[in-house]
């Protein structure tokens, strides 16, 4: 945020000169109008993001059925209400591809509740009972600490939340925390990721629930993520990826958010968008690894030591600039 705030006063420079009777350029007029859109916002902390992660992890892997998980549960669902929210929780049996039988637990927080113009965020917040992806056999039925995969979007998310606790948006923010996305089958049907999510599009929190669109935040935090557009979010919500990588880029941030097109994923906007409703995924893809994730992907190594703040600043102050944007 210091660029913005340098470019801020850079800005005030131009306008002043501007003001004295010469025209302003058309390169000064866009840098008035990106510095106009983004100086009524709040700045991001990716501290206080990075803090919202290790909070997660320490309580252990959030599995459902661990009493980490309900330790977890409870202090999402207080720091929600804590920030001002109308905070639902959704308690649901599932049962999982491999015949499991699950409590698992949607929270979703409400700010702004009177607004009638909405915007869904959501991210999971459970861990992956198994890291079978880790390098070492005797590794792969341990459960995920999920600090990326999983607390990382959800310490994001309420980072936001404490963001729009000091300063309330005009447009309504719901914050979904969805449960049991990751007991999915590897090599198996899509329908076994993702239950919290489906159980929720078929059981939303208020009947007729239609925000305008929707952002899913999946594997925000590794150093030098690459946003690229991924493969579903061009197919249904093309506008909104176009819209959010605009902003991303005007922010600083193109880096992060590549114009490339990315791989499909089956995550939890494929159920949003099937249910009507369209929404993005902000997911690091990775060519390099073999996975096509960040290289701790399902492996025991998905600890904070993988969390960059600066990916988190990307993602958080973007989203921050898009919410008070509207
Ligand atoms: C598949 O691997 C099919 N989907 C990835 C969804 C996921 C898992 N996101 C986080 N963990
Ligand atoms: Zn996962």
């Amino acid at each position: 945020m210091k660029s913005v705030y340098l470019l801020f006063l850079f800005v005030g420079v131009l306008v002043g000169c501007s003001s004295s009777g010469n025209k302003q350029s058309s390169s000064e007029a866009a840098i008035v109008n990106a510095v106009d859109s983004i100086s009524a916002v709040a700045a991001f902390n990716a501290d206080s993001a990075y803090a919202f992660i290790t909070a997660q992890c320490d309580f252990g892997p959030r599995v459902p059925g661990a009493e980490a998980h309900r330790l977890a549960g409870d202090y999402l669902a207080g720091k929600l209400r804590g920030y001002g929210a109308v905070v639902t929780e959704q308690r649901m049996e599932l049962t999982t591809f491999d015949g499991t039988g699950i409590d698992a637990r949607n929270i979703i927080g409400e700010f702004n509740p009177s607004a009638s113009r909405r915007i869904l965020l959501l991210a999971h917040w459970d861990c992956r009972p198994w890291a079978d992806n880790d390098p070492k056999v005797e590794n792969r039925k341990r459960p995920v600490p999920g600090a990326n995969d999983g607390a990382s979007g959800v310490g994001v998310l309420l980072e936001v939340a404490r963001q729009m606790s000091l300063k309330q948006p005009s447009v309504g923010i719901d914050i979904l925390f969805v449960d049991a996305e990751d007991w999915g089958d590897s090599g198996g049907g899509e329908e076994t990721w993702a239950l919290g999510t489906q159980y929720w599009t078929k059981n939303p929190h208020k009947l007729g629930y239609r925000p305008m669109f929707g952002i899913l935040l999946d594997m925000v935090g590794a150093e030098d993520a690459r946003f690229a557009r991924e493969y579903f979010s061009m197919q249904y919500a093309r506008g909104i990826v176009d819209e959010v990588w605009k902003i991303a880029q005007e922010s600083g941030y193109g880096n992060y958010f590549s114009n490339e097109y990315g791989g499909a994923v089956t995550d939890d906007h494929v159920f949003v968008n099937r249910a009507g409703i369209p929404c993005i995924d902000i997911i690091d893809q990775n060519n390099s690894t073999g996975t096509g994730f960040f290289e701790e992907w399902h492996t025991i190594s998905d600890t904070p030591a993988v969390i960059s703040k600066e990916s988190l600043d990307a993602v958080g102050q973007t989203l921050l600039n898009l919410i008070y944007s509207y």
